[in-house]
């Protein structure tokens, strides 16, 4: 591992407990990576999570201020710290059912008031923590816990939803290209504002075994054809774009 990352994490947090093949370790070296190549502080940082697998991102493995809030609160816990010390980088790192389905009420007032902090969303489209209950993000016909038939109802699109309410900068990436993924984190922490990362993560453990993906490796692989760059969607029909998801950066409203 880089000297310069060892250096930020608390060695004695690992193993981390994340099942083997979760994203959400890849998700944390990404965002790790990241903040070492804009030479921030860590000092100058606060992590806040919420609750669920992707919330253990920060906290304890990051040698740096942390607050693991309550479920779906992250963004509120936030806003406070931010309001109360405005020279803080303030960076939320929490899964999909906690910032869109209990917490998106924070998620969407945080956007309108372009409050200035990260928002970094883990979404593997279901509750992971608690054992696969269907998230506000699930897809179409998957099965979960609490979905045995497929889910009949239609996800939320994040970066739509957070576009419509005012975000200003605004991406999405799987953690299967973690060079891009990097390079778009660095932007969205250098981003005065409110800035909305989606990172696609997968869950083998509650997702992958109930949708027929043998592997967590099919499953990244599944997820890394799937995505589409902005770029190359531009030039597409709505009927090339069937079942693809679009990935890059979607709003920068500094350009
Ligand atoms: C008020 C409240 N309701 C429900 C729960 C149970 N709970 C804990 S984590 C979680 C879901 C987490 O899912 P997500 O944010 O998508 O993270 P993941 O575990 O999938 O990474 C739920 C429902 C709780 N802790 N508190
Ligand atoms: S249950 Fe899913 S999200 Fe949670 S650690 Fe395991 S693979 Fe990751």
């Amino acid at each position: 591992m880089n000297e310069k990352i060892f250096q930020m994490i608390n060695q004695e947090a690992f193993p981390t407990p994340f099942c083997p093949g979760c994203g959400h370790g890849i998700l944390m070296g990404a965002i790790l990576r990241a903040i070492a190549e804009l030479e921030y502080d860590l000092k100058q940082m606060l992590f806040v999570s919420g609750i669920g697998c992707a919330a253990w991102i920060p906290s304890p493995h990051f040698k740096a201020d942390t607050l693991h809030t309550l479920h779906g609160r992250a963004i509120a816990y936030a806003t406070g710290a931010k309001l109360y010390n405005p020279k803080l980088k303030v960076v939320v790192i929490s899964g999909d059912g906690d910032l869109s389905s209990i917490g998106g009420n924070h998620l969407i007032h945080a956007a309108r008031r372009n409050m200035d902090m990260t928002v970094i969303c883990a979404n593997n489209s279901i509750y992971g923590m608690t054992g696969g209950q269907m998230a506000s993000t699930t897809p179409l016909g998957s099965l979960t816990a609490t979905t045995p038939k497929g889910n009949q109802e239609p996800p939320f699109d994040l970066c739509k939803l957070a576009e419509a309410a005012g975000a200003t900068y605004v991406a999405r990436h799987p953690v299967a290209t973690p060079i891009p993924l990097i390079r778009t984190l660095k932007k969205a922490m250098a981003h005065q504002g409110f800035a909305f990362v989606e990172v696609l993560s997968p869950c083998p453990t509650q997702f992958g075994r109930r949708n027929a993906f043998p592997t967590a490796f099919a499953m990244i692989k599944a997820l890394k054809s799937s995505c589409l760059s902005v770029e190359k969607a531009k030039n597409l029909s709505q009927e090339d774009l069937l079942g693809k998801v679009i990935v890059g950066e979607l709003v920068n409203a500094n350009i």
